[in-house]
């Protein structure tokens, strides 16, 4: 909560949504400055006093330091380094080798692990929990290494653009989606034709979970997010991908390093913890927000 007076730079968002939360309902007293490339996209979201600079970040992070360099400390400008941020190998926290199911934040170490620090794959994330767990775990060295969809957060974008992000790019793409978003629509089968190095990965919880935790979280009635139990490995080899199953850690790491050297279109279904409540507590208070607005 912002309180006295204070200076805001927004760098690298569009304050959507999903992204920001409503943040910026609550910057009164502030000097806001906006830097991106993209200022017609961004100027609804921001508040009416906000400064708009049309310009890359890196430039303007560069000069910004420079300047501040010569005009506090009194030293010479330097060049700045490239933006290098360094991974720790990451720590298998939930494994117990014998659990029916998978922590989602496993989940995530191991992508982070296998598919970003090992093999540099593109990585997308749909709508539902699959983006908050990934945007909220996820490290990038890397621009426009992840995608995801924050304006409209339509199900079924990434389970289907997976296969131009494959198309488009050396490296494997690999989708982090919810199993309601690839029962109601996907490209498999494209990718399949084309021999694109696509991998869906998919976070099999057997319910639309967003929803159902939503509601929870918000004290709310429950509504029936309940999807009938489905087997992901198998609907992936009947469309002609490599189809593979997990349910523990270990698992799950064997199987995306085979499906990344294999460069084969591939389904991986998951088998994930559905209790664990994902990180969107922030969006929960903006909506309680809202509603007691
Ligand atoms: C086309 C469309 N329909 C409905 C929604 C609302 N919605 C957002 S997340 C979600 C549930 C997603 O379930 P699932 O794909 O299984 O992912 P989970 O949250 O369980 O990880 C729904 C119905 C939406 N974003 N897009």
């Amino acid at each position: 909560m912002l309180r006295s007076r204070h200076v805001v730079v927004i760098i690298g968002t569009r304050l959507g949504e999903l992204s920001a939360f409503y943040l910026q309902k609550k910057f009164n007293n502030t000097d806001l400055f906006y830097i991106g490339m993209e200022p017609d996209k961004v100027r609804n979201n921001l508040p009416a006093n906000a400064i708009i600079f049309n310009s890359d970040i890196q430039c303007f992070s560069e000069a910004l330091l420079n300047a501040l360099l010569k005009q506090l400390i009194h030293k010479p400008a330097v060049p700045c380094p490239a933006l290098m941020v360094e991974f720790a190998d990451y720590v298998i926290k939930n494994n117990n080798g014998s659990a029916e199911t998978i922590h989602p934040v496993d989940v995530m170490n191991i992508i982070q692990k296998v598919a970003i620090n090992q093999n540099n794959c593109y990585i997308a994330a749909e709508a539902g929990n699959s983006f908050f767990w990934a945007s909220h775990h996820l490290k990038f060295s890397q621009p426009v290494r992840y995608r995801v969809g924050t304006a409209f957060s339509t199900m079924g974008h990434y389970v289907c653009g997976l296969v131009g992000i494959a198309a488009g790019n050396k490296e494997c793409a690999v989708g982090i989606i919810g199993d309601g978003a690839m029962l109601m629509v996907n490209e498999v089968s494209t990718a399949v034709h084309y021999r694109f190095p696509a991998i869906w990965l998919v976070m099999n919880d057997s319910s639309y979970n967003m929803c159902r935790q939503g509601l929870a979280m918000l004290n709310s009635e429950p509504l029936d997010c309940d999807i009938p139990d489905t087997d992901f490995a198998l609907f992936g080899r009947a469309l002609g991908a490599d189809g593979y199953q997990v349910n523990n850690s270990q698992q799950l790491q064997e199987v995306m390093v085979e499906a990344i050297k294999n460069r084969n279109p591939a389904v991986i279904d998951v088998k994930i913890d559905k209790n664990v409540f994902p990180p969107l507590n922030d969006r929960i208070e903006t909506i309680k927000g809202l509603i007691n607005d």
